[in-house]
């Protein structure tokens, strides 16, 4: 396993720092060691007192990593003294692993995280060390010494850090306010390169630069190269700072650990849902139950809001003779009618993530009344702005359904012109759904 060094402050309210970085070595699978520079006691609002560790533990710790565990890419963040900068200059000015360094000089919050003293030592002993520095605006502005409005700035700001001994540098594009965020990356050769990302709409999350400079390292020791390194931290960023979490009042917390949650529940769902699909389409006599339009069969993710959010089987599940036959593969956003009825069903019941459209006749109803809990809804009663936006009926039916009774775990409508009449059968999950629809089927 590949291993990366994060020397860094320790934050308690675990969003940026030290933390940070770990939760996200952990996520991009590398293995991550530590030094800590400083203890900051701080919540998501403000940083209320730092206690700095002596120099020589932070070289201890450093040798004890460096000497048992050598890490494949190293990076400094908070380092806050003159002190401690002099201590890693010399454990590191002779390392040949790629080092990133995070120039952090402020918390978002407001608060210092270098002291007056220690930004010269930072600039002469740190910068010409490293292999990539990644500052935001306003770092790139205190290193630059110079203002920075717009992109031709930024670049100005690049080359002029570069100067200071840094071989690549990353100006960070977070802090424009421009519709996307563009990071500007300087190489060695003086090559830029433009990496872009649509800005996300929330007013600043805590971490997202920890994240960022601890996801290249991340990339650097599992040997990507400097552009992919960014590129791939870049989107890695992008969708921690989506996902960002309310854990306090103050400012929100990127989630550096919802890509590998979601890939999970991702495949989760996929597996189930394949299961399901195999075993309900083997039922005896289930062929009898496809309508005309044929069966599909969706799971959603949980929190699901978008037909993208919603595994199917791409083609459907189809009626040939006597036989049902799946058209193809599970995939997400294959059902736009069965995505968009779960995704109604889920806005009254969350827990409820898995449905299945069968035939409707009168029979078929009575059979389901006898088993399970039903509603309908009248299909021709659907409001014409609602008809018109593709898929978005069978929400607006299903959410109809349920005002009326919101415990149905079946709900059938009788069709209106050129739409088939249809019964959806809902369950937590699809294992669910194929208990209810072999009970169904007994009794048909
Ligand atoms: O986000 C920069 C940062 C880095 N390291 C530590 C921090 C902060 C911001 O608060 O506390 C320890």
């Amino acid at each position: 396993m590949k291993i990366a060094l994060s020397i860094a402050g320790s934050d308690s309210g675990a969003g940026a720092g030290i933390q940070a970085d770990l939760k996200t070595f952990s996520a991009l699978g590398v293995y991550g060691c530590t030094t800590i520079t400083a203890i900051t006691a701080q919540n998501t609002k403000r940083v209320a007192e730092i206690f700095e560790v002596s120099p020589a533990m932070v070289e201890q710790q450093i040798r004890s990593v460096m000497t048992d565990m050598p890490p494949d890419a190293i990076k400094i963040g908070m380092v806050y003294s003159r002190q401690i900068i002099d201590v890693i200059y010399q454990s590191l000015k002779k390392s040949k692993v790629p080092i990133v360094l995070d120039p952090i000089l402020a918390a978002g919050t407001g608060a210092s995280l270098l002291r007056d003293d220690a930004f010269d030592p930072f600039v002469s002993k740190l910068m010409p060390i490293c292999t990539l520095v990644a500052p935001n605006r306003i770092e790139a502005e205190k290193l630059s010494g110079m203002t920075i409005k717009t992109e031709s700035d930024s670049i100005e700001a690049a080359r002029k850090i570069k100067k200071l001994g840094a071989e690549n540098v990353i100006v960070k594009g977070g802090h424009f306010g421009a519709s996307s965020v563009t990071d500007l990356l300087l190489d060695r050769r003086g090559r830029l390169t433009e990496i872009t990302n649509p800005r996300i709409e929330i007013k600043e999350s805590h971490g997202s630069g920890c994240n960022f400079s601890s996801a290249i390292t991340a990339y650097l020791a599992k040997g990507a190269s400097l552009e992919d390194a960014c590129r791939m931290a870049n989107e890695y960023v992008h969708i921690a700072i989506k996902n960002a979490v309310r854990v306090g009042r103050g400012l929100p917390v990127t989630n550096p650990l919802s890509a590998i949650y979601r890939d999970a529940s991702r495949y989760r769902v996929i597996a189930e849902l394949q299961a399901a699909v195999e075993q309900v389409s083997t039922l005896d006599g289930f062929y009898k139950l496809i309508p005309e339009t044929q069966t599909n069969f969706a799971y959603a993710l949980p929190d699901a809001t978008d037909i993208s959010e919603v595994a199917g089987v791409r083609g459907r599940i189809v009626r040939i003779g006597n036989t049902a036959v799946p058209a193809s593969y599970i995939e997400f956003g294959a059902s736009r009618h069965m995505a968009s009825a779960i995704i109604g069903y889920m806005q009254v019941n969350p827990a409820f993530r898995s449905v299945i459209n069968i035939r409707f006749n009168d029979k078929l109803v009575n059979v389901c009344k006898s088993l399970f809990t039903v509603s309908s809804y009248d299909r021709s009663k659907e409001p014409k702005g609602i008809k018109k936006r593709e898929g978005s009926s069978v929400s607006w039916g299903t959410m109809q359904a349920l005002s009326k009774n919101p415990r149905a775990d079946i709900i059938y409508h009788r069709g209106d012109i050129g739409k088939e009449p249809m019964i959806t059968v809902f369950g937590r999950n699809p294992g669910e759904v194929v208990t209810k629809i072999k009970a169904i089927l007994e009794n048909y």
